[in-house]
């Protein structure tokens, strides 16, 4: 396989820039552009051990630092390896990249490493999926499920599978060609029940994981002119929407992700609920009703200055029973809104003034404490990508056919088929059985030098 190269860390100036080398010829290629201190020649250095040096380039040296040989197969793509921990300065580093891809190697595409990790047996491709969602993840609890997963947790799981469904596929095989041993299918159902039962409990995890990935979906909810754009503004940092004295700014809805509180959310803001004769206003107030009924939260805004009226008692009607955290804004002026009321039926009510920034930080510990699951759930074993969703659900599928052809008292090849087709979904995740475009698909969405 080519030796390749890349710059591992993100291309902008920094404390440190790293290049990542890998493949046969990594020693050789590395010792071109760089030297060490000791003149003691790459080849001898000891491995897994950082050696001083100067980086040169046409005999002028660009930069100074250290360099680290993993020799095959331990590191991290199983491959000889040499990396260059440089100071993060891009053109002396793309001088020596320059200079490397000179020397022999080739440039690394997207998540070549992390694939080669894959290939030689280093990762599995559940943990490769890992890593890549670890460096994008977006919250705490993101992180900490993807290294979770990253330390094998899911993919353990599906190796066990993957082994039981095989085991029980080569019974189903000896009983075809010996038909005269027949196996009794008390057995293999109850085999097959658990692998059910398991596939199930992790699917069952995916709803969280989407949550992690994807954010909560959580509407701005509110009459007109108390303060929702104001609040949208105050979440995201910058004036996003437009904020006016006049009730009925707001139109169409607007779509923002923030994460506060370690929670992602999808915040809309949308026009304020009332009955109205303006035609646009009225598309408006309907699809600012059709947000609020799709939301996982409803961030409820009342205006605390003024006292309630008919208007507000409609929101609120809309939030009965719903999550939702009821926002009294306008909280710097001087008070006019009779909160026992409120309290007595929703259970988080806050003053916060969206204009000043103030009570914000009651509502992000808030958040944070409804939806931020911290340590013990996030720890790895829930479901985050939908790739892997979907084989488990084709795998439970095959799995269930199999099951009823057993009870049904079918022949054993027909079983047989539908353990194939079982093996063959839960070994795409396993990476056993993966096909080459599914591979090449996950490793795209990977960055240069991983
Ligand atoms: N004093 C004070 N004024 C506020 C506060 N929040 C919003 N306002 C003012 O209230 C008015 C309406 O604010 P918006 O954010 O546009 O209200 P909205 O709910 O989006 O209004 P519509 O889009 O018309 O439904 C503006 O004049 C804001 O400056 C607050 O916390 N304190
Ligand atoms: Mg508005």
């Amino acid at each position: 396989m080519k030796t390749i190269a890349a710059l591992a860390t993100p291309p902008l100036s920094g404390a440190l820039g790293i290049i990542r080398i890998s493949g046969d010829k990594a020693f050789l290629v590395a010792s071109s552009v760089f030297a060490a201190k000791n003149s003691l020649p790459l080849a001898q250095w000891p491995p897994r051990t950082l050696v001083m040096g100067g980086a040169v380039v046409d005999g002028v040296l660009l930069d100074e630092g250290m360099a680290v040989r993993m020799v095959a197969p331990y590191s991290y793509t199983g491959e000889d390896t040499v990396e260059l921990h440089l100071h993060g300065s891009i053109p002396a580093l793309r001088a020596i990249l320059e200079a490397i891809y000179k020397a022999g190697a080739s440039p690394a595409a997207p998540g070549e490493f992390t694939r080669r990790a894959f290939l030689h047996g280093k990762l599995s491709l559940s943990q490769a999926e890992a890593v890549a969602d670890l460096v994008t993840a977006e919250t705490r609890d993101a992180a900490r499920n993807a290294a979770g997963q990253l330390e094998g947790r899911l993919g353990r799981v599906f190796a066990e599978t993957y082994d039981t469904l095989a085991g029980l596929l080569a019974r189903f095989y000896a009983a075809v060609d010996y038909p005269e041993e027949d196996i009794s299918p008390g057995e293999p159902a109850a085999i097959l029940q658990t692998v059910l039962d398991t596939l199930d409990d992790l699917l069952l995890t995916a709803g969280k994981g989407l949550l992690l990935r994807e954010g909560l979906r959580c509407s701005i909810l509110g009459k007109p002119n108390v303060g929702k754009s104001s609040l949208l503004n105050a979440f995201v940092g910058h004036e996003r929407a437009i904020v006016s004295s006049v009730p009925g700014t707001t139109r169409d809805t607007l779509e923002e992700t923030v994460t506060v509180g370690g929670v992602k959310l999808r915040l809309t803001d949308s026009a304020g609920i009332r009955e109205t004769k303006d035609d646009l206003e009225a598309i408006g107030v309907s699809r600012a009703r059709g947000a609020a009924e799709n939301a996982e939260l409803l961030l409820v805004v009342l205006d605390g200055s003024q006292e309630m009226d008919d208007a507000d008692r409609a929101v609120l009607d809309l939030a009965r029973d719903r999550a939702c955290l009821v926002l009294l804004n306008k909280a710097d002026l001087p008070q006019k809104l009779e909160r026992e009321q409120i309290e007595a039926a929703f259970l988080h009510v806050l003053p916060i003034s969206a204009k000043f920034g103030q009570g914000l930080d009651a509502v992000y510990s808030t958040l944070r404490r409804l939806y931020e699951a911290g340590d013990t759930l996030y720890d790895g074993s829930v479901l985050t990508n939908e790739r892997q969703a979907d084989a488990i659900r084709r795998t439970m599928d095959a799995v269930r056919n199999a099951l009823s052809g057993l009870r049904d008292g079918v022949t054993p090849d027909a079983v047989l088929a539908e353990l194939e087709r079982a093996l063959a979904c839960i070994g795409e995740l396993t990476g056993r059985r993966v096909r080459e475009e599914i591979v090449d698909e996950i490793f795209a969405k990977f960055c240069v030098g991983k």
